[in-house]
């Protein structure tokens, strides 16, 4: 409870939190086993961390040009899990099965060309069956500020007309957005789709919580487009905890010899995908439904044997996607961190500048002073001793100097002194790496980020900004990027470490006996 009797800007988070948590504690004492108890203090933590962002770092990166949008924009709404795959590997059919209902449309070859963002939504009688309980177009959803789409608007027309929202009165949407994608294809097909279509999924990515990557047996080995599209906009680190792979329609080998080449050739795809020589999880799964649909239902026909010593680890899958808003809030955690990192340094180079300019500045004037008054002194006694001004009357001489001293000081500051700052105002903008000290990899990163943003701001300025009002932005932004990140992370991790309240990783699941850490096949205890 050292936490409490911090003064940080999280002091009312941690404060909210944990006297929640201490409250239901005293009044029931096996409150973290009861789900609603767990979802109300990730509900609560998450609204605190918006509001971090909403209140400290927003204001600040928009008065900077960070953003030009409030940064909670894209962060605001509810969890996501994005569903990704070959076409036809069972991305829709998965879902039907977890909402319960036949809200996706499914069938072999490529089905469906839109991408489906299916959320909660409220039927008018609670006995009305699991269904679409509205439908809106791609243009209502990328222009309303409720979703956090509107970044999308940029992909165009073609795109608008390929997006979609349905609502759905499924209780497994309760807390999460699922959202379905048109199936990756082949290079010569994808010219055709109208938009770009790894753009549109890296930026779907960027603000999914979870991201699910199916394939199916057929197609083990096409992994291109989920390769460039997750690798190249997913930050490294955030990588490994977001992405999900899944072997689906496993039912469909024909043996156990048969998945076991399939399993292989994609282990194989996903090192080469991911650059590492250890390999991913992988979920194997099929849909019993759409297994026994298809009359390939050969594990009960007695066929196909081997599916009895293997867990098909759908639930496993549906228990990762449940956990959703608890990797929202590491990917809050993480935003958090990004964001204040990237504007800490970016004020750090701004204050930074302004110092070093008013410093040039004082010292210009400073030295224009003295040689103005070296001058007008010179002048003064060269009249003098010349015999061009009279009797050496010291007010007259006094006031005569000084004035001479001032027009020279003056025209010093507005000639000289200016055109100087404009040179070295110029050489710091052609060369803006060393208003800040890259000693390290995170800081040159974080550098890169916003040198942009940097000059940006210099130039629209032309360098003019009151240094102390940077200063005190930079301490507020230093102060939730060291103290109030820290404070998040210890936060959560007291949340995994409390009994009663499990942390899923990407790789755990409660209800599956096989320890999933494992990236084998999961076979079934005896
Ligand atoms: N045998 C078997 N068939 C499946 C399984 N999952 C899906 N299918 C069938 O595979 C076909 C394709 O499934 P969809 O769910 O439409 O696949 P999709 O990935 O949404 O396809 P696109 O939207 O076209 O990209 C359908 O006919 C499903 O019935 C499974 O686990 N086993
Ligand atoms: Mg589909």
């Amino acid at each position: 409870m050292l936490l409490l009797t911090r003064k940080f800007p999280f002091g009312r988070l941690i404060q909210l939190f944990y006297g929640r948590l201490l409250g239901s504690l005293a009044l029931d004492g096996t409150c973290f086993g009861d789900g609603m108890h767990r979802e109300e203090y990730i509900e609560s933590l998450r609204t605190e961390l918006l509001d971090l962002v909403e209140h400290h770092l927003s204001p600040v990166a928009i008065r900077y040009g960070y953003a030009e949008t409030p940064l909670e924009t894209n962060i605001k709404w509810r969890p996501q899990v994005l569903i990704l795959g070959n076409y036809s590997s069972g991305k829709s059919t998965l879902i039907n099965d977890f909402l319960g209902a036949k809200v996706q449309a499914t069938g072999q070859a490529p089905t469906d060309d839109s991408f489906t963002v299916i959320t909660w939504g409220d039927s008018d009688s609670p006995e009305e069956s699991i269904g679409v309980v509205e439908e809106r177009d791609g243009k209502f959803l990328l222009g309303d500020p409720e979703y956090p789409f509107e970044g999308l608007k940029k992909h165009g027309q073609r795109f608008a007309s390929h997006f979609r929202l349905k609502k759905v009165n499924s209780p497994f949407l309760k807390n999460l957005a699922l959202i379905d994608t048109p199936g990756m294809l082949d290079s010569v097909t994808e010219r055709d789709r109208g938009y770009n279509y790894q753009e549109v999924i890296g930026d779907l990515a960027q603000i999914a919580d979870l991201i699910l990557i199916l394939f199916d047996p057929h197609k083990a080995g096409t992994v291109r487009e989920a390769h460039t599209s997750l690798r190249d906009t997913l930050p490294a680190r955030t990588f490994e905890d977001r992405v999900v792979f899944v072997l689906n329609r496993i039912d469909e080998c024909a043996s156990l010899i048969d998945l076991l080449q399939v399993y292989g050739t994609l282990c194989w795809n996903l090192s080469q995908m991911t650059g590492r020589k250890d390999i991913p999880t992988i979920r194997l799964t099929y849909s019993p439904n759409a297994s026994q649909n298809s009359g390939t239902d050969r594990e009960a026909a007695g066929e196909n044997g081997f599916l009895h010593f293997l867990d098909n680890q759908r639930d496993t899958l549906k228990a990762s996607i449940q956990e959703a808003p608890r990797y929202r809030l590491d990917n809050l955690a993480s935003f958090v961190e990004t964001h204040a990192d990237r504007l800490s340094h970016m004020l750090e180079a701004l204050r930074n500048y302004r110092r070093r300019m008013l410093k040039f500045r004082l010292g210009s004037s400073v030295l224009g002073l003295v040689a103005s008054l070296g001058l007008a002194a010179a002048g003064v006694f060269g009249l003098m001793f010349t015999g061009i001004i009279g009797g050496p009357d010291p007010v007259l001489l006094g006031g005569g100097g000084g004035g001479i001293a001032l027009v020279l000081w003056i025209l010093w500051m507005t000639i000289v002194t200016r055109y100087l700052a404009g040179r070295k105002h110029r050489k710091i903008m052609n060369s803006p790496d060393h208003l800040t000290p890259l000693d390290n990899q995170t800081r040159r990163d974080s550098w890169r980020a916003v040198t942009a943003e940097v000059k940006d701001f210099l130039r629209k300025t032309d360098g003019k900004f009151a240094l102390n009002q940077v200063s005190s932005d930079f301490n507020n932004i230093v102060l939730v990027r060291d103290n109030g990140c820290r404070e998040i992370r210890e936060a959560l991790k007291e949340l995994d470490g409390i009994p009663g309240m499990p942390h899923h990783s990407v790789g755990d699941a409660e209800e599956v006996p096989v320890s999933t850490q494992e990236s084998g096949p999961a076979l079934k205890r005896a």
